[in-house]
């Protein structure tokens, strides 16, 4: 394998809509790169990116597959993405070590909701994009509608340099950069080149003049040369589209049939001849406030961008160079763990194939094996100081569930299994609730987690069991009660003895001090779970020895931790210890606790309990068209709608719902809108359960 320097090394990521045609398009490129003899499809499971079990499974991609090619002096290596946003965290990866996105839109279906979700991201990142409108052989294509959706997005800044037509039954494409005509054979092959026709010249012209001005407007140098010939050259153009990209203001608009192999070929070409470089990015800031400069010369930094679990393999490790060259045998510093790993072996890859090489150098994207402890989002260096380039910042889990294994004795099994499905896609939450006492699983939706219960069964040979989890409810009260509590017991020794008298309150922040009693001392609690506990000593003449008012205290904190009505979390009361009795032998502090305990749930029992649940605030997206069905369901599930927006053809309705009832909402919103409504969802405050709901809460 011949190397090649960060000038002729590009990276590009295919995003878009599912089905978009990703997938066919990077089996396309590879094909006409040479790297392939025959083109695999989609449907006959037999593509380079799709060859994961699971992918074949359902028929599309799941992971983002890294892929290389090598055309004409230059490397291009490709990531494939997932289009569902179930795996916006493949995405997110791979869109992180591009240099130039090229976003895949389905010229059949226009800009989709897909397409839209991940192009806020797009924009985040400032990142040199391209546009590919893809299926234009398809009977039911629209370029025009696809155009208009591109311009909804990046409004004047679409440059297009192409549209397709038809050349005697045959399909063409115009270029407008190169002001030709290709003609393609349905038998395949290299495309026929011809001078554009004098019916189209009107059309290409004034295209080709729209483009010379985006061209120069990026470049001073290019703007005067405009100005003075009216015109510009194949290369100044070039070089302005370029700087366009770089500042992320100008989009190229391209045309292809992936299936077909049509146009991919002179996309391939401008990927090579303008789309940026490795060279031609900024240094990037370390979070030790340090610079990584993005050449050759500097010390080796790789950025671990991607890890993949493989069966008879063990632990791939993805990686992009940053900064330097690394070299088979490497040890280069993890800067989390502080431990230093070895580079036995690097790769480049193919779907799985591996194509061991000796070195890569900055820019490039690779791989290697069994590293000890390194994962996803880590920085390995050979810097002496410790180099940590930004992680990536993936999205919060959508869905949480509760998961068990099915078998008992498989606990720690699926265990291990989750916490390396973590470190492989860290859109995957785990974390143990003690206050549920469940073992919550976070991720992005229905499809999603589907997949990782596939991988749980046939990667880690573990069957696990998901259930909605339950929700954490709070308890608090109404009104105010007063009880006391002796507690005595004779035992044949010593004997245990403890009275005391309390009165509880609601308590809520800035109220006035409790009125009628002699305070004389007062703690205010933080309560872990949220809330407060506000305790006041009130004991007047000694009754109580002062020693014993931290166990009455803990006694109360114990019913706190699991209250009366359902076993939730108590919060939000006040408590003051007025009078009560104590013995001077058979005192102690156990007796205390219990007394404290006991007059402390009596009292909350009387003081009109109820029930707090928690309110998620949600933002959904819908086409207007579609907002009924949305609202009618979003009323049924008890929520109260907090306001509306009208955005293009979406309104954008925020509204406060239950946690309780938003169980599986992601699925009923996607068949409710057929996948055409988007949402997410904040916790937001803890609100009073309705009677008749806290009763079945109680009852059960
Ligand atoms: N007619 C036509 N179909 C295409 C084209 N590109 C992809 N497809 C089909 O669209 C479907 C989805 O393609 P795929 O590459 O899996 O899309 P992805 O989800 O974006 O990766 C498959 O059935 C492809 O055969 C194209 O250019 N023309
Ligand atoms: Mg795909």
């Amino acid at each position: 394998m011949k190397i090649y320097d960060d000038k002729h090394i590009k990276n590009i990521v295919l995003v878009g809509a599912h089905n978009s045609g990703k997938t066919t398009l990077a089996e396309t490129m590879l094909f006409e790169a040479g790297l392939i003899s025959r083109r695999g499809t989609v449907e006959g499971k037999n593509t380079v990116s799709d060859y994961h079990e699971l992918e074949q499974e359902r028929g599309a991609s799941v992971f983002a597959t890294p892929l290389h090619t090598e055309w004409r002096n230059y490397k291009i290596n490709i990531m494939d993405t997932p289009g569902l946003d179930d795996y916006l965290g493949e995405i997110l990866s791979s869109i992180r070590v591009a240099d130039t996105i090229v976003t895949v839109i389905n010229a059949r279906n226009g800009v989709e909701v897909g397409t839209e979700i991940i192009w806020n991201y797009i924009d985040k990142y400032n990142k040199p994009t391209l546009f590919v409108i893809n299926q234009i052989d398809h009977p039911t294509a629209s370029f025009e509608d696809s155009l208009r959706g591109i311009r909804n997005l990046v409004g004047n800044n679409a440059a297009q340099m192409q549209y397709p037509i038809k050349v005697d039954g045959a399909q063409g494409i115009i270029d407008v950069l190169k002001m030709k005509m290709y003609k393609f054979s349905s038998e395949g092959g290299k495309p026929e080149k011809f001078p554009i026709p004098d019916s189209e010249m009107e059309r290409a012209n004034a295209l080709h003049n729209e483009l010379v001005e985006k061209a120069a407007e990026n470049d001073e140098e290019l703007l005067e040369l405009f100005f003075e010939k009216g015109t510009l050259t194949e290369d100044e153009m070039r070089q302005g589209i370029k700087a366009g990209m770089l500042h992320h203001e100008l989009f190229p608009v391209f045309c292809v049939s992936a299936l077909q192999d049509m146009g991919s070929g002179r996309l391939m070409g401008f990927i090579d001849n303008v789309a940026p470089a490795a060279a031609d990015l900024k240094p990037e800031q370390t979070l030790e406030g340090d610079t990584v400069e993005p050449t050759p010369e500097a010390p080796t930094t790789l950025f671990i961008f991607k890890t993949l679990q493989q069966p008879n393999v063990g632990q791939v490790t993805f990686f992009k160079v940053k900064s330097g060259v690394v070299r088979v045998n490497d040890k280069l510093e993890n800067s989390r763990t502080g431990e230093s790993e070895t580079l036995n072996q690097l790769f480049i890859m193919d779907g799985k194939k591996r194509i061991a090489v000796n070195q890569l150098v900055v820019g490039d994207i690779g791989a290697t094996l069994k590293l000890k402890d390194t994962e996803t989002n880590d920085t390995l260096h050979a810097a002496p100081k410790a180099v940590t380039i930004r992680p990536i910042a993936y999205p919060q889990p959508r869905t949480k569930k509760a998961v068990w294994a099915v078998n008992q004795h498989d606990e720690e099994k699926l265990a291990e299994a989750l916490k390396k499905i973590h470190s492989q896609d860290p859109t995957v939450t785990i974390t143990y609730s003690s206050e549920l006492k469940q073992q919550i699983l976070g991720c992005q939706g229905e499809l999603h987690l589907a997949n990782i219960q596939w991988l749980l069964e046939k990667v880690y040979g573990v069957e696990a069991r998901f259930e909605a989890p339950k929700i954490a409810y709070r308890e608090t009260i109404n009104r105010s009660s007063s009880s006391s509590y002796r507690h005595k017991k004779q035992s044949g020794g010593a004997g245990q003895f403890a009275e005391v008298h309390l009165k509880i309150e609601p308590w809520e922040e800035g109220m006035p001090e409790p009125e009628g009693f002699n305070i004389r001392g007062k703690e205010e609690v933080e309560l872990p779970w949220g809330g407060k506990l506000v305790f006041y000593n009130c004991i007047v003449g000694g009754v109580i020895d002062l020693r014993y008012l931290p166990s009455i205290k803990k006694g109360i904190l114990e019913v706190m931790e699991s209250g009366p009505l359902t076993g939730s979390y108590i919060r939000d009361v006040r408590v003051m210890v007025y009078d009560g009795k104590m013995h001077s032998v058979d005192s102690n502090d156990i007796s205390f606790k219990i007394a404290g305990s006991h007059a402390f749930k009596e009292a909350f029992l009387n003081a009109a309990p109820k029930l707090l649940e928690p309110i998620h605030q949600l933002t959904v997206k819908v086409p207007e068209d579609m907002m009924g069905g949305v609202m009618t369901d979003l009323q049924s599930r008890r929520s109260l709608i907090l306001g509306m927006d009208n955005k293009d053809h979406f309104q954008i309705l925020k509204c406060a719902t239950p946690e309780a009832e938003l169980y599986g909402y992601s699925t009923s919103l996607r068949s409710l809108t057929q996948g055409k409504a988007t949402f997410s969802s904040a916790f937001a405050s803890y609100e009073v359960v309705p009677d008749n709901i806290q009763k079945e809460l109680v009852k059960g």
